[in-house]
């Protein structure tokens, strides 16, 4: 019995129904005449489970019997999208369920829009861990997900008076079907108190007495391969108060407060921070960092080794793949799990250690390095500590061996930041224990190389390497455009979305006139798509055959939404002046998509601003038909799928050398979008796949901001030597998008104006020129489709599964697949 086949329904619309049915009458309790359409989508997807789960549960059995090297991706967020259409999508099920609910008398479409996605990271690295747990099931490579499951994810935004205002993300409120508890599976995990030695025989050992501890529970989602019957697992961990009370507080007599106390716990898994960049440093955060990252390590060594595992093995069996440095306390913690409690010797735990861990980053900007303070480490982690600052004092001993007494480097490769207070280095912690490190995009991993680690490059030679990122064309091409999808799979035949490179076999249509001709119908028909959707999503009026111009991406000074502005009042000032009659400007319509940090006072600022020149561009006769500017709230991956393949122009114009790689490029060039960007993250190598023909670049080079930071970079100048831009800052300034008020936008400019951190000013000129390159070859839109098709059809690289096979063979080194 203990072996008996799990039997899933049978493939035909009449077993759809019939369990649908079973599960809408004795798991929601409803009749379908009296059902709710929320009860609906509940029944229909856990009818879709059904149909996973045989499988789900026979890789789960297959994985842990064959004992053979597999992936544990550690990231601190996943950002997954609705999971109902993914889920028909790879089962193969789409067909027969649109009949069943027909059947049923209810339209499959009206149950998909119920889905609340699950939102539980914030963009481009939570998205990124999403497309590789997707390529990795699709590729059927031995893995699994771990990460949080935060009961509020990224939180809902809304435009209150053109200023973002945050609701908490209620993503489970309405039932969460795709997730199954395992509390028998829990895990404890302690924090506080203080260590001891003592002594076990003849050896001194440590251990660590803890002060409080939380359950982790265990969520399992169901990561389906496409069309490959593989389903992997997602393990999000939930923490619950363990009410094994704090023993001082319990013996002090004050019950109500030791339940208190416990009930704090239980705040861990409260939230997702929603900042992406200047880490806050706060308490909580660390918590959850250790939360996540303990009970996953645990539940590996627990559950999916076999009984008397050999650990010196461990690096043979299991790689932690570290998404950027949330994880990172994962390795002091594997370092205790060995030392203190497994009780193998120092110098062989490290040993394995630094075989089981790789480290990936995804940042370049200063700020955004974490650094944990050594005073509140200390106190939530004190055993950590030490066992850091033991690692420490190794790796700098083997540096003094290498360069002798050189105390200024010495101080620049300390794990232990002195100033400006004490503070642990958490990419200096994952280089030196990671056997392997890796950047983005080529950019990024050379300027990670030179810039940000130069002295950890040399010294090791040959820890760094480049995986440049990817996007699953399963979401983002099948799913997000199936007109698209429809048109390559006439040209090149079935099977290219999971073989990206054939897109190439596109490139021959390019010069067919007919196939041009149905990809501009598709892309036509993707912005009345696109017009519906944010008609009815938020009372948004796209303009009808207006070229679409797109920035869609968390708001950041340095990816400066700022220069898209100042394009567009540049655009709109010269026609309300009437400098520029308006049948002369091609029509576009602009659509930013965008949240902000809430403590992040500028980027609110800017968006307050996007928002503002829309309300006035929008209700101005004189541009009418010519100019919109539509800012749709809570942009989100659900509205990605939407927006992405309506577009013509993406937006990738970050200042040189900040963005690590963006994701969201892939994604449009994909869909036939064609790019207007800087040299910067994977732009450069999306150019050189299409082509520079194919892309509109401008803007400084890396190496041209670095020298012009040098000498000293005075935006005034800038200003006072472009009449376009002058007026289109001094616009701004008047007051003329805040009534009147000058003071509103006063911090916008001035600080375009003194500062200018990102270079807006510097690359104004050049974007515009850009801009205008755009609308000449939009002319032409036979030349300008064929441009497009090009961008398809050369982009096959930017699969998220060519970027899973770079980590296998340069990273992990995994066995073949299943
Ligand atoms: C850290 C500590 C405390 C609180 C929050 C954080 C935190 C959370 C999220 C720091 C950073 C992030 C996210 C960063 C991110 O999304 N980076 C982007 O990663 C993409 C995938 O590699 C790249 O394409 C983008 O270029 C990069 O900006």
């Amino acid at each position: 019995l203990a072996l008996a086949p799990v039997i899933p329904p049978a493939s035909t619309v009449d077993g759809f129904v019939q369990e649908f049915l079973n599960n809408l009458n004795f798991r929601q309790g409803v009749a379908l005449s009296s059902s709710s359409q929320n009860d609906r989508y509940l029944a229909l997807a856990q009818t879709v489970r059904d149909y996973l789960m045989a499988r789900w549960l026979e890789d789960q059995r297959a994985q842990f019997e064959r004992q053979s090297k597999g992936v544990c991706y550690l990231s601190a967020e996943y950002l997954l999208g609705r999971q109902l259409d993914n889920n028909l999508l790879a089962s193969d099920l789409g067909g027969i369920a649109a009949e069943a609910m027909s059947v049923c008398g209810i339209d499959l479409d009206e149950l998909r829009g119920l889905e609340v996605e699950p939102g539980l990271g914030n963009g481009g690295l939570g998205r990124l861990a999403a497309c590789f747990v997707d390529s990795l099931a699709t590729m059927s490579v031995p893995s699994i997900g771990y990460g949080i499951r935060y009961e509020y994810g990224i939180f809902r935004q809304t435009f209150v008076d053109g200023q973002q205002a945050e609701q908490p993300d209620q993503w489970l409120a309405l039932g969460s079907p795709w997730e199954f508890p395992h509390p028998e599976a829990a895990q404890i995990v302690s924090f506080g108190g203080h260590t001891e030695r003592y002594q076990d025989g003849d050896v001194e050992r440590t251990r660590w007495i803890p002060a409080w501890n939380v359950q982790a529970v265990p969520y399992n989602y169901m990561v389906p391969g496409y069309h490959n019957g593989r389903v992997n697992t997602l393990r999000l961990w939930s923490a619950v108060a363990t009410h094994a009370f704090d023993l001082r507080i319990f013996n002090s007599g004050d019950y109500a407060e030791a339940v208190r106390a416990q009930t704090f716990a239980s705040n861990i898994s409260k939230v997702l921070y929603p900042e992406d960049s200047t880490p806050q440093g706060k308490e909580l955060r660390l918590q959850q960092q250790y939360f996540f990252v303990a009970a996953s390590v645990s539940d590996f060594l627990d559950h999916h080794l076999a009984d008397g595992f050999d650990l010196t093995k461990l690096p043979d069996r299991v790689i932690f793949q570290l998404n950027d440095t949330h994880p990172v306390i994962a390795v002091p913690e594997l370092m205790r799990v060995l030392v203190d409690v497994r009780g193998l010797e120092w110098d062989a735990a490290w040993e394995i250690t630094r075989g089981c861990f790789a480290y990936t980053c995804h940042t370049l900007l200063p700020e955004a390095l974490e650094e944990w303070s050594v005073d509140l480490l200390g106190r939530l982690l004190p055993r950590h500590l030490e066992i850091i600052y033991r690692i420490n004092e190794e790796f700098l001993a083997e540096v003094r061996e290498t360069y002798g007494d050189d105390e200024l480097r010495i101080r620049n490769m300390s794990i232990i930041a002195e100033h400006p207070e004490r503070a642990i280095r958490m990419a200096y912690l994952a280089t030196v224990a990671g056997a392997k490190v890796n950047g983005v995009a080529e950019l990024h991993s050379q300027l990670l190389r030179d810039k940000v680690l130069p002295d950890f490059a040399a010294f090791f030679p040959g820890k760094f390497t480049n995986v440049t990122n990817g996007v699953t064309p399963r979401r983002f091409l099948r799913l997000a455009n199936p007109g698209l999808s429809s048109l390559i799979t006439e040209a090149v035949g079935p099977g290219w979305e999971t073989d990206l490179d054939r897109l190439q076999g596109l490139e021959a249509y390019a010069d067919d006139a007919g196939f041009r001709t149905a990809f501009a119908e598709v892309k036509a028909q993707n912005k009345v798509r696109l017009r519906h959707e944010l008609l009815a999503r938020d009372g948004l009026v796209v303009g009808e055959d207006h070229l679409m111009d797109v920035m869609v991406k968390r708001l950041h000074e340095y990816k400066r939404q700022m220069l898209k502005v100042l394009h567009i009042v540049s655009l709109y000032e010269g026609i309300a002046s009437g400098r520029v009659a308006a049948a002369e400007v091609t029509p576009r319509t602009f659509i930013f998509g965008a949240k902000a940090a809430p403590g992040y006072a500028m980027a609110k600022r800017i968006i307050h601003l996007i928002n503002a020149v829309g309300s006035v561009i929008n209700d101005d006769p004189r541009v009418e038909g010519r100019l919109k500017v539509l800012f749709p709230p809570n942009y989100n991956v659900t509205l990605a799928e939407r927006v992405i393949p309506a577009a013509d122009l993406s937006e990738q114009i970050s200042l040189a050398g900040k963005e690590a790689s963006g994701t969201g490029n892939m994604k449009f060039a994909l869909n036939g979008a064609l790019t207007i960007g800087t040299d910067d993250g994977a732009n450069v190598e999306i150019r050189r796949l299409v082509g520079d023909e194919n892309f509109f670049l401008f803007g400084m080079t890396e190496p041209e901001v670095e020298a012009l930071w040098s000498t000293g970079y005075r935006p005034g100048e800038f200003y006072q030597a472009d009449e376009d831009l002058r007026r289109a800052l001094d616009l701004i300034a008047s007051g003329a998008f805040s009534g009147g008020d000058r003071s509103t936008f006063e911090p916008v400019v001035s600080n375009l104006l003194y500062d200018d951190r990102f270079m807006v000013l510097a690359d104004f000129a050049e974007y515009i020129r850009a801009q205008r390159e755009v609308d000449a070859a939009y002319a032409d839109q036979d030349a300008w489709n064929r441009a497009a098709i090009l961008n398809v059809a050369r982009c096959g690289f930017f699969s998220s599964d060519r970027s899973m096979r770079d980590y296998i063979n340069g990273i992990w080194h995994t066995p073949p697949a299943l």
